[in-house]
């Protein structure tokens, strides 16, 4: 007789909360500490909240058997990755009255806050609440940020999605009044228990969930990173639809083989009218069938892995009722943005800005986050986050482009993308000092990898060439890095695992090249594959395929593929 696994803790608190309220109202009162509970930390993530400590700070505090210095992280939903310049200004006042005076750009179309102390953390998402923006369902186990491509307004197409994703994400949106309870001093009604959550239920999502949609040929948002992509196919300049990708993600465990990170499966199509309800059912899928047992096990990659895409596509159909069609054609050719101006149907101008690591900070040498507030000030258009880190002025009038052409030049922003064409393609997630999870530096560390790379790039003749580069702090996989076709993944201080071999248009997983490499040995170790690159490739082959062509790593094919065929040479000491 099999015995019953039990349930994993985060079900229990999940079933214990109220529909997410817990004690949290109650804990954020309580000033005698900068913390709370620990049922009241996994649930505020439902509201879009982190609790972390400064780890730069901790041995310090412990030193003087202080408290860690703790506060908050908050994550800033914005749906399709488009603001408002007021939007902007009042996160920018924000980020100064209440954060470290940064803002983040995530690698999903988000803003963070970092550093915000417990007494000011309600005070700031009533304040966010009042731009018009929320945090509710940024972080915990439901449906994520739903990103889509940065440009809509390139397209009628482009368009039409942004307003897909921004349906999908109001659709499944929390319905729980528990938010508006706790941040906003909303009344309290009495609701049945299914109006409460009519498609989540008590427990929610065994997990977190990522839906993304993607215009191609760019695949800007990494659509096979995701648990649910829809890419769009274009028939006769005409939105006739989209394919249907399920069970991508990134994470993985150090040293658990039973965990790995997984390319989304194109499994049917279905056409705009029904993309709302193909992305409900596939959440039922994963409420009712993820895993409950085990939160390393919990990502809708393993309930597709462990059923099959094929079972999946059945079930959806079960689920929708109908039939979805076939596969269509579609070809993605890389997953990096368009830097500088470009001019669209409209007559309209977008200037998309790269910004290292997506930090908006100022600088004495750099104080692009002073210049995003001036042009912020003036801009009659929006702005657009990319899932890349960087950020596009967009919508600029011809009447305002002279004037915001002037402040980009003003503040030093006119040529930010006059750099290595790997640089530009550069992400790296938060990592130290505020990430608890974060095994090694990344956000403040890759910019310093790639200036030292820079000079073998520059001597090779490779400076233009994309070559995509990720560094994360740890295997939780926050900046995608095994997609990428160079990869760093932190295993302890200043030391990686590099993968290579990554898809230029992120549609192919890496693999392991070498196991806990030395920082100081990178260089060393990337050279000579650069040098044979610039020497043997053939006529647009990207970095990624000659790896495997050269024979430098395998391919993999699958996340079940993942572990498999990485050479001795991998685990020698770098
Ligand atoms: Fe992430 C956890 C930051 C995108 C996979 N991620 C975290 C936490 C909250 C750490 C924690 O749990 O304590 C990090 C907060 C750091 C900090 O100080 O801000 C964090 N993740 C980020 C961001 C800010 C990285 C960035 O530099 O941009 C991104 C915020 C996105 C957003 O706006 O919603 C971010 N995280 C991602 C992505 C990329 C994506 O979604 O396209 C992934 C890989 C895709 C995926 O989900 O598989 C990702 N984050 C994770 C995981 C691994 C989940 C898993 O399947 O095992 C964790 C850890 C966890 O959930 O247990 C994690
Ligand atoms: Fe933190 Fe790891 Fe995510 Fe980086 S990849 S932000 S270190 S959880």
């Amino acid at each position: 007789m099999s015995e019953e696994k039990k349930l994993s803790a985060n079900e229990g608190i999940k079933t214990r909360s109220n529909y997410l309220r817990g004690t949290i109202a109650e804990g954020l009162a309580d000033l005698s500490t900068g913390s709370l509970s620990d049922d009241d930390q996994q649930l505020i993530k439902f509201h879009g909240s982190y609790q972390q400590d400064d780890r730069d700070l901790r041995a310090g505090r412990r030193k003087h058997k202080l408290e860690k210095a703790y506060s908050f992280m908050i994550r800033i939903r914005v749906p399709g990755g488009v603001a408002t310049p007021q939007q902007w200004l009042e996160t920018d006042r924000m980020a100064g009255q209440f954060a470290n005076g940064t803002i983040k750009l995530t690698t999903r179309q988000a803003f963070q806050f970092h550093g915000i102390i417990k007494s000011n953390l309600k005070r700031t998402v009533r304040e966010i609440n009042q731009a018009a923006m929320d945090t509710i369902a940024a972080c915990g186990d439901v449906n994520r940020n739903v990103m889509c491509n940065p440009n809509p307004h390139l397209s009628s197409v482009h368009a039409e999605v942004l307003e897909a994703a921004r349906e999908i994400s109001a659709h499944l949106t929390p319905a729980t009044r528990a938010y508006h309870e706790i941040w906003l001093d909303g009344e309290k009604i009495e609701t049945s228990e299914e109006a409460q959550e009519p498609i989540y239920g008590k427990t929610y999502l065994p997990r977190k969930f990522k839906i993304t949609i993607a215009v191609p040929p760019s695949n800007d948002v990494d659509i096979f990173a995701n648990c649910l992509s829809f890419i769009a196919i274009v028939e006769d300049g005409k939105l006739a639809g989209y394919n249907v990708a399920v069970g991508g993600g990134m994470g993985s465990t150090h040293g658990d083989e039973k965990t790995y990170p997984r390319i989304a499966d194109v499994i049917a199509f279905c056409t705009p009218e029904q993309v709302v309800d193909v992305a409900e059912k596939i959440v039922l899928i994963q409420r009712d069938f993820g895993c409950r047992t085990d939160r390393k096990h919990a990502r809708f990659k393993y309930t597709v892995d462990d059923h099959g895409p094929d079972w999946i596509l059945v079930k959806l159909n079960d689920y929708l009722g109908y039939e979805l069609g076939p596969v269509r054609d579609y070809e993605f050719t890389d997953n990096g943005d368009r830097f500088g101006w470009v001019e669209d149907e409209k007559g309209n101008f977008h200037f998309t800005l790269f910004v290292e690591g997506g930090r908006v900070l100022d600088t004495e040498a750099y104080p692009m986050r002073t210049g995003l507030r001036e042009i912020a000030a003036i801009h009659d258009g929006d702005f657009r986050l990319t899932a890349n880190q960087n950020l596009m002025i967009a919508n600029v009038s011809p009447a305002k482009k002279a004037e915001v052409e002037a402040l980009l030049e003003k503040y030093g922003m006119a040529r930010s993308h006059e750099r290595s064409a790997m640089r530009l393609a550069s992400i790296a997630c938060v990592a130290l000092p505020t990430c608890g999870l974060a095994l090694a530096e990344a956000e403040r560390h890759l910019p310093d990898v790639v200036t030292r790379l820079e000079e073998d790039l520059e001597s090779l003749g490779l400076r233009h060439d994309a070559i995509t580069i990720r560094m994360t702090g740890c295997p939780n996989g926050c900046g995608r890095p095994f997609i990428s076709e160079i990869g760093f993944v932190g295993r302890g201080p200043g030391r990686y695992n590099l993968y290579l071999g990554g898809g230029h248009a992120g549609q192919r997983l890496s693999k392991l090249y070498r196991q806990d490499l030395a920082d100081e040995d990178i260089r060393a170790t990337l050279r000579p594959i650069l040098e044979r690159y610039a020497k043997e490739r053939e006529e647009g082959e990207r970095f990624g395929d000659f790896v495997i062509r050269a024979g430098i790593v395998a391919a993999t094919r699958q996340g079940g593929d993942f572990h498999a065929n990485i050479g001795e040479e991998a685990y020698a000491k770098g």
